[in-house]
């Protein structure tokens, strides 16, 4: 299917700046190049401009941006396009996910969220210790309670928290914490991979999307990545993935076929140093589009 970029230039949801420079650094590192060199059919719609100044942060701007991304995903899902949603801070997801909720209901597939972040964003405005956005786009979207006036008013699609499966986790503040518990979000934390390897956990992930006939949205926030491979980004969290796990993360994702839609985010180019973590990000997005060191056979079985 074609692949529809979509530049959200946001960094509303975070108190670094930086993050709006984001979509450019992404093209800047080769993000459509890449892709076309693999032989993909890549649309550039530029970014996204729902005409609120730059900078600007307040509610009304919010709901203006999420409106205009929820559109455009459900847009390019709608028209059989896979939307890759460059950011820009991860408060877009506020809007790619309610798009993709939207466009899952029409067609009855199950919604899943494999959300590859060191932090967990479900913080609701009461549990949040820094107020910022970015920190809260799950709990948002799976309908903890204080989120109404962020959308637009009118009937909005729920994310099921059984289905968000957080990857990557190794920061969480306390009464985000407590949620995630209770709701029954599932989390590979730091931890798990440390001990079992990012393989096995994210088989049993892509086994579950499968066998519900799911579709799955990626959403890949820098801060999944070690500080040292990719320290462009406002909330560096040190124990983050290697570049070999997060390759071999996208590379499986790829051989499943089963991701619907992506977003990158929170890419900081102000933070970055001579735009090596923009450049990692583009190395990854690569393979999860099928850049690969040579053919194998599909469902290349278990070493045992
Ligand atoms: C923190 C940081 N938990 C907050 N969250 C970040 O502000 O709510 N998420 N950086 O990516
Ligand atoms: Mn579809
Ligand atoms: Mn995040
Ligand atoms: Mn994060």
């Amino acid at each position: 299917s074609i692949i529809e970029i979509i530049g959200a230039p946001i960094e509303i949801g975070t108190s670094e700046p930086g993050a709006v420079m984001g979509p450019a650094a992404l093209r800047t590192a080769g993000l459509v190049r890449v892709l076309q060199e693999l032989g993909l059919t890549v649309r550039d719609g530029g970014d996204l401009a729902p005409g609120c100044a730059p900078g600007q942060r307040d509610l009304p701007a919010i709901r203006a941006w999420m409106t205009e991304i929820s559109h455009a995903v459900e847009k390019a899902l709608d028209g059989a396009s896979l939307p890759v949603v460059a950011g820009g801070d991860h408060s877009l997801s506020l809007g790619s996910i309610d798009g993709a909720l939207r466009h899952c209901g029409r067609t009855s597939r199950p919604l899943f969220v494999l959300w590859l972040d060191a932090h967990a964003d479900f913080n609701t405005l009461e549990t949040s210790p820094s107020g910022n956005v970015h920190g809260m786009p799950l709990a948002a979207l799976c309908g903890e309670p204080g989120f109404d006036k962020l959308f637009d008013g009118g009937p909005r699609p729920r994310l099921d928290p059984r289905r968000v499966h957080l990857f990557g986790l190794r920061s969480i503040d306390a009464g985000e914490r407590a949620i995630v518990t209770q709701r029954q979000v599932n989390v590979v934390d730091m931890r798990t991979i440390d001990e079992f390897g990012v393989v096995a956990p994210l088989r049993r992930i892509l086994d579950r999307v499968a066998a519900e006939n799911g579709h799955l949205h990626a959403s890949f926030d820098v801060d999944f990545l070690d500080p040292t491979i990719a320290p462009g980004v406002g909330t560096t969290v040190p124990g983050g993935a290697t570049f070999r796990e997060a390759h071999l993360i996208m590379e499986m994702l790829c051989d499943s076929g089963l991701v619907g839609s992506l977003d990158v985010v929170e890419l900081n180019p102000f933070l970055d140093e001579r735009g090596r973590s923009a450049r990692v990000l583009v190395e990854l997005v690569a393979s999860l589009f099928g850049r690969r060191i040579i053919d194998r056979p599909t469902n290349v079985p278990p070493l045992e």
